[in-house]
């Protein structure tokens, strides 16, 4: 006889809480006084990361267009036309095979990113708790029923969440705290002033010469990280000097910065991985479950 899983939570449903969730944080932003712009596919530039992926780039008319890995530098430079934006980002991001089964990574993945002109990081934070516990409060409106029984956690989250600096809990609990804190959290809860060394050029570094003034969002019950963002290098001295500090040649950023020397304003903002978002919600064993056409690392997928 074959023995029948029990399926808690279909991919319908699972898709269909998906797609409510992305509605309802483009409603809520756009009540904030967002406006969406659209996705960047391809470009002479995009987020160099912290960390090393394979290459994705197109050779064009003598030219090299990169596959967006993130819409950092297009939201720095899309807030002088508007000041508060967001986009559905589609990332491409061809990661590794080490990272194929950590439930967190797709090489193909949307990210909602948005971005505040003038903002400082306080402003993000107290944004993103609003919409947390809106959108969370929209899908217990909708799907409370499927969801708790998908996921015995779900709560309306409290704000603030709480603020914890990245060093000190660095001290306390080792390497390895990201995920000690978030396995014992029953609440998001911020990671702040990230260690310069752990992050790119552009999140603006704070007065102490060592730290950033950025921020992650963590899940609890260890599903790690949700949010990265902060505030942003404008002065394009300053962006020159941090690009130095990492290692970044600046003939690979020339497109920006020949805009950043035009000006462009302070501004601060962060990304919220989408797909992220619904395993967190859904109680999903990996992100490939929270969208069709999913590409893992390591592997070919339609
Ligand atoms: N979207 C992120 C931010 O706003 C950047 C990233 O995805 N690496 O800081």
């Amino acid at each position: 006889m074959i023995k029948v899983e029990k399926q808690i939570g279909t991919k319908t449903e699972v898709l269909q809480i998906s797609s409510e969730l992305i509605s309802e944080m483009g409603q809520f932003l756009r009540r904030e006084g967002f406006i969406e712009i659209l996705p960047v596919i391809i470009s002479p530039i995009t987020d160099p990361l912290n960390h090393s992926v394979l290459d994705a780039s197109i050779d064009y008319y003598g030219g090299k267009y990169s596959l967006t890995k993130s819409m950092i530098f297009h939201k720095q430079l899309a807030v002088r036309t508007f000041p508060k934006i967001f986009i559905f980002s589609p990332n491409v991001r061809l990661e590794t095979d080490d990272k194929s089964s950590t439930g967190r990574h797709l090489i193909e993945f949307t990210q909602l990113d948005l971005e505040i002109r003038n903002a400082k990081r306080d402003d993000i934070l107290d944004l993103i708790e609003r919409m947390f516990v809106d959108v969370f409060k929209d899908i217990d409106d909708k799907f409370g029923e499927i969801v708790r029984k998908m996921n015995p956690h779900f709560s309306i989250p409290s704000i603030p969440f709480k603020r914890v600096k990245y060093l000190e809990a660095y001290e306390k609990y080792g390497p390895d705290f990201e995920s000690i804190l978030s396995k014992s959290a029953t609440e998001p809860f911020w990671l702040i002033d990230i260690p310069i060394k752990e992050r790119e050029f552009y999140d603006r570094l704070d007065g102490d010469g060592k730290t950033l003034v950025d921020m992650d969002l963590i899940y609890p019950y260890g599903f790690g990280e949700a949010i990265s963002g902060g505030e942003r290098e404008y002065d394009y001295e300053r962006i020159l000097y941090r690009m130095g500090l990492k290692g970044n040649k600046p003939e690979d950023f020339e497109w920006y910065l020949e805009e950043v020397k035009k000006g462009i304003p302070p501004s601060a903002g962060c990304g919220i991985g989408v797909e992220r978002l619904t395993r967190f919600v859904c109680n999903l064993k990996s992100v490939a479950e929270a969208r069709l056409f999913a590409k893992v690392p390591g592997k070919m997928s339609i």
